[in-house]
């Protein structure tokens, strides 16, 4: 008697009902499916900052106009950035981490599935309770308003007095609830990693993205709950009479920023490391060679995020920090390119005389590698201290960070969605929709930030909601607004593409790259649990091994 295999997703039996369906997700504790809802929200977010960002650029297309009013500018800026950090970057990458971890080390879950499910409702109650404040941020004072005080929240511009209403308190609390779950996904992330890896895989025949996952969680660990400390002492400075950070009654305006940075500095870390896991997974299988330097790409991920606790007040050369400090600083951040040009070397090295096929995942592999290198190499102009003296919050910074968090961070993610998501849908993403949404994308970015550059070192201040004509900052301005139709398009391509695929894409198999990691060892989607045999590990390339007998992988250690 054949024996009938469980259903993949039973509740997407199409017998069942829309309620019915919806329960199923929202109960469910498998980290397949909370990974695909931390993705699912995080993409919905990512549309929602896009919005903001486009009203700012249209502000911005010419001098002195009035499509947003001051306010609303603040309040655009603070909304964008914030979302696009703590409820698109930090859901997306954790959601990745959640879907592909358990998969690679051939594990049936994580390790504490309960806490995984009370981690994602976190978020996401997070991101609702700070978009709430658009309706109860003013409670009955007015038609209520979103935050205003830019994403990381300068104090004193957060106190009682300069923040009337409850904005602030909305962000504070939004975030508080949202970074709460990120801390409970990184614990899980650790046990799951030490505890639970397959029989033979030992750490190092890891895939290189779990080594840069467990990092993360590592630095999530150690960063984010010194911004909740923060966010509660700015807490008790609003309800309960301290003066934690009011300069008048001897408390420090310096002390937030010291405080949010040491945050904010391994936060983009943790923004930019899984990325690199993507790449890392990525390159190797499409240029056909092993990936180059694998030990030496381990000890630089943990240098990078050792290095990366210690350069938090290169955001704070233009406070006045005596000159040791400030040179101190500008050395740690020096520092820190040496584990990332590693990489970047390693990548290309990767690539060296193999046969590279371009499709989509790797073309926008390869798009990271370029913007990334461009955004790392302006944030070492920044960390030269004079330099930053001259363009500390200007539009150069905007260009910089948006080079390495958009050109890398946001591009790397495509590449992950195009590269894993056969594996979880069965079904294949159409090639050639997708190598219009890389061109229009690129496009995009070019267009937008490129000019930012100029903008800046001519002189325009960041976070101005106008500004005079005739100063020479209007051709970059109309340059970069007219960048986003194009990025727009890119993205309604890539929504387009998925709605598409899901119903008639080409069926993928369980191995459509032929790929050497252990998720493309079982059926895509893959079964509730994971492997219907737990695999077993001979190298950091099972599948390969599994493939190529007379070839194995210790050929290449
Ligand atoms: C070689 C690597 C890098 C160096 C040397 C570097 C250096 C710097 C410096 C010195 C600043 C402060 C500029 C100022 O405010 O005056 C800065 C800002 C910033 N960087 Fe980088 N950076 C690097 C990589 C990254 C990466 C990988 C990310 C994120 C993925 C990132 C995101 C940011 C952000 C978000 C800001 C602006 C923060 C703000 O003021 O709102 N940087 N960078
Ligand atoms: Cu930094």
């Amino acid at each position: 008697m054949t024996t009938v295999p469980a259903p993949i997703h039973s509740t997407s039996d199409p017998r069942m009902g829309l309620g019915e369906r919806l329960h199923g997700w929202a109960v469910s504790v498998d980290h397949k499916r909370l990974g695909i809802m931390y993705i699912a929200a995080g993409l919905i977010f990512f549309v929602i900052a896009g919005l903001e960002a486009t009203l700012m650029r249209l502000q911005l297309i010419a001098p002195l106009n009035d499509v947003l009013t001051p306010q609303g500018f603040n309040q655009m800026f603070t909304m964008h950035g914030t979302t696009m950090v703590f409820l698109v970057g930090m859901p997306v990458l954790l959601g990745f981490g959640n879907y592909l971890i358990p998969l690679m080390i051939g594990a049936r879950d994580m390790a504490f599935p309960r806490l995984n499910a009370f981690g994602l409702w976190l978020f996401v109650f997070g991101g609702i309770l700070l978009y709430y404040s658009w309706i109860g941020g003013d409670g009955l004072y007015g038609l209520g308003g979103a935050p205003d005080t830019g994403w990381f929240a300068y104090s004193p511009l957060t106190s009682k007095a300069f923040s009337v209403g409850h904005a602030t308190d909305y962000w504070i609390l939004g975030i508080m609830v949202s970074g709460f779950g990120s801390m409970t996904t990184a614990i899980n992330f650790i046990a799951t990693i030490l505890c639970m890896r397959c029989p033979g895989m030992t750490m190092m025949r890891m895939p290189l993205f779990v080594w840069l996952m467990l990092t993360v969680a590592i630095l999530v660990l150690v960063a984010l709950p010194v911004l909740t400390g923060a966010q509660v002492m700015l807490l008790l400075d609003r309800f309960l009479g301290a003066h934690f950070f009011d300069p008048q009654q001897e408390g420090s305006v310096i002390l937030w920023q010291h405080l949010f940075w040491f945050f904010g500095h391994p936060e983009v870390y943790i923004l930019v490391l899984p990325a690199f896991g993507f790449i890392s997974e990525i390159i190797p299988v499409f240029s056909r060679k092993v990936i180059f330097g694998y030990p030496l790409m381990v000890a630089a991920t943990v240098s990078i995020a050792f290095i990366s606790l210690g350069v938090w007040a290169h955001h704070m050369f233009v406070i006045g920090m005596p000159p040791w400090l400030n040179s101190l600083f500008a050395a740690s951040t020096f520092l820190i390119a040496v584990p990332t040009g590693m990489k970047m070397f390693n990548w290309i090295g990767t690539m060296w005389g193999g046969r590279i096929r371009f499709d989509t995942p790797m073309l926008f592999a390869t798009g990271f590698l370029v913007m990334f290198l461009f955004g790392g190499l302006t944030g070492i102009m920044l960390a030269v201290v004079p330099f930053d003296w001259q363009l500390s919050d200007s539009y150069f910074v905007v260009g910089h960070f948006h080079y390495v968090l958009f050109g890398g961070t946001i591009l790397a993610v495509f590449a992950a969605i195009f590269y894993w998501f056969p594996k979880a849908f069965g079904r294949m993403l159409s090639e050639p929709m997708g190598q219009w949404t890389f061109w229009l994308l690129m496009i995009g970015l070019t267009l937008v930030f490129l000019p930012m550059h100029m903008s800046g070192i001519l002189g325009m201040p960041r976070r101005v909601y106008t500004y005079q004509p005739g100063r020479g900052f209007e051709i970059w301005n109309l340059i970069s607004t007219i960048g986003v139709p194009f990025q727009i398009a890119a993205v309604l391509l890539l929504v387009i593409n998925v709605v598409k695929s899901l119903k008639s894409g080409r069926v993928a198999g369980p191995d459509p790259w032929d790929a050497w990691t252990l998720e493309w060892e079982t059926a895509s989607p893959p079964p509730s649990e994971n492997f219907r045999k737990i695999p077993t590990c001979t190298s950091a390339r099972p599948l390969w091994d599994r493939k190529h007998p007379e070839d194995p992988d210790s050929n290449y250690e």
